[in-house]
């Protein structure tokens, strides 16, 4: 029978405080990026459970650290999203205080996926989370997503320009690689969950 490597996945916990977080134990994959983009919707996807991970119209909505359990030892983690407007100064200060020390301390972290728009600019956050796998020697997925919103051509064009944006020569030696995604269609699934199944050193064996 088919399988899907990232399921069963179960809700651990959520959390703030670095105290309140899981062992720094196993692996771990995070999904981090800009407001409203879909990561709760990506994990979702990727681990085949209609609402695992929370999802919402309303941008912000995922203010904590989420901890997903796929084993003892490996975990998949649900990142707040950044450059909502509407959040308050003090607490932006917070959420990139986190963020900050969850790279920079977080042992098990093996991989970061990084959703954006296909249909919007990269921002200057996004190119933070790029600095932040370069200087942690993280290596990082980038996720186009929503591509379903965009014909076949223009996901085409919107990748190349993005895949230029991140090969520019600040990024140096980041390790990256690009995907067109869609948690409606599924489209680019499979190697998102290859990729993410790697970093967790599961064996990939994917659902027909
Ligand atoms: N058409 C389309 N809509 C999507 C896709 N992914 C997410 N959405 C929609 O975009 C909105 C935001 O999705 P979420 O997954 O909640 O986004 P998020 O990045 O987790 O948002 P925050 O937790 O608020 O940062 C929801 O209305 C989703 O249904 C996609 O691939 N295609
Ligand atoms: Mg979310």
């Amino acid at each position: 029978m088919s399988k899907n490597n990232l399921h069963p996945c179960v809700y651990l916990l959520s959390a703030t405080r670095p105290a309140d977080w899981p062992a720094d134990e196993g692996a771990e994959v995070a999904f981090v990026g800009r407001s409203n983009v879909g990561k709760s919707s990506a994990i979702n996807r990727l681990t085949g459970y209609r609402s695992l991970a929370r999802t919402s119209k309303i941008p912000g909505r995922t203010q904590q650290i989420i901890f997903f359990e796929l084993n003892a030892a490996t975990r998949l983690v649900d990142l707040p999203g950044y450059g909502y407007a509407k959040v308050p100064f003090a607490v932006k200060q917070k959420w990139k205080q986190h963020i900050e020390t969850y790279f920079s301390e977080r042992e098990s972290l093996k991989g970061l996926v990084l959703p954006v728009d296909i249909r919007r600019p990269i921002t200057d956050l996004d190119r933070q989370m790029l600095q932040y796998c370069l200087d942690a020697r993280l290596p990082v997925l980038v996720l186009l997503t929503k591509a379903d919103k965009l014909t076949r051509n223009h996901a085409n064009q919107a990748m190349f320009k993005f895949k230029n944006q991140i090969t520019d020569p600040v990024y140096g030696k980041l390790e990256f690689s690009l995907q067109q995604f869609s948690a409606v269609t599924g489209l680019g699934e499979q190697q998102a969950r290859a990729q993410v199944c790697k970093w967790l050193d599961l064996a990939e064996v994917d659902r027909d």
